[in-house]
């Protein structure tokens, strides 16, 4: 399958949730080299890629301006995104689907309002559109090739090895939540660890499931260091296998018995 392949080209550099912390995200992009062009388009002078790994939005402050910048550089082919638990909740919800924007997805949704506020209906409506279209069209993973030969792949949540280069409503399930084992007594996830059963050569590079860290297991590397929880957000330059951070500006979800506000913030 041709269309989950992307060539890593002059470098390619991931970024985790990022969850609408848009200043830590444009000084992240700063440090590695990013800036803009005439037309306002973030690009690399190198013709590095940025590639958002899922869940651009929600929880964070900023997620509409994360949402253009994101549609513009992937509109100008200057970075890639793909899909996660939050970019389909929000998807379904500018369906009009009936969906309840909590867990940081109602922060959404007081944004539009007030763009609604500023800008009027008619703007809002199109700015829907666009962000609906661009999420749904959002892959559920990116397999990155050097020299034509597959060396890693770029998902949300995680991937079974013999789901890579495939797509189905299971495959997407798995990609945007990880493998989870129903619900606690809090209604959250219990999250099982996919790592484990991961056996091929190819660097699986995900977020998601934010560590205070990003190392690596089992080849896999988590690069979500839950920057909206007060951590940090975190850029991985590949091939270089180079770890760039910027430290969360504040603890922007507010969730005080969250583990990854604990460790920083704690
Ligand atoms: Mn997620």
């Amino acid at each position: 399958m041709k269309k989950f392949r992307i060539d890593v080209g002059a470098g390619i550099d991931l970024v985790g949730d990022v969850h609408g912390c848009y200043e830590e995200l444009i000084e992240g992009m700063k440090k590695l080299g990013y800036h803009k062009n005439k037309k306002g388009i973030y690009f690399h002078p190198k013709n590095r890629k940025l590639l958002f790994l899922g869940d651009m939005m929600s929880r964070g402050s900023y997620s509409l301006k994360v949402m253009r910048l994101v549609m513009d550089m992937v509109n100008e082919t200057q970075a890639y995104a793909i899909d996660g638990n939050h970019n389909w909740k929000v998807a379904r919800y500018l369906m009009g689907r009936n969906v309840k924007m909590v867990h940081g997805d109602e922060k959404f949704v007081t944004e539009l309002e007030q763009f609604e506020k500023e800008e009027g209906k008619e703007k809002l409506d199109k700015l829907k559109e666009e962000m609906k279209q661009f999420l749904l069209a959002c892959p559920s993973h990116y397999i990155l090739t050097k020299e034509g030969k597959d060396v890693a792949v770029a998902v949300h949540a995680g991937i079974r090895d013999q789901d890579i280069g495939k797509d189905s409503e299971q495959v997407r399930s798995f990609t945007r939540y990880g493998d989870t084992a129903g619900m606690d007594e809090k209604g959250k996830p219990i999250r099982k660890d996919w790592t484990v059963n991961h056996h091929n050569d190819l660097l699986i590079i995900y977020g998601h499931d934010p560590r205070p860290e990003p190392i690596i297991i089992c080849h896999t590397i988590n690069i979500d260091q839950g920057c909206v929880f007060g951590g940090r957000l975190t850029f991985l330059r590949y091939p270089e296998m180079e770890i760039i951070q910027v430290d969360a500006k504040e603890d922007y979800a507010g969730d005080k018995e969250h583990h990854i506000t604990k460790h920083f913030r704690g």
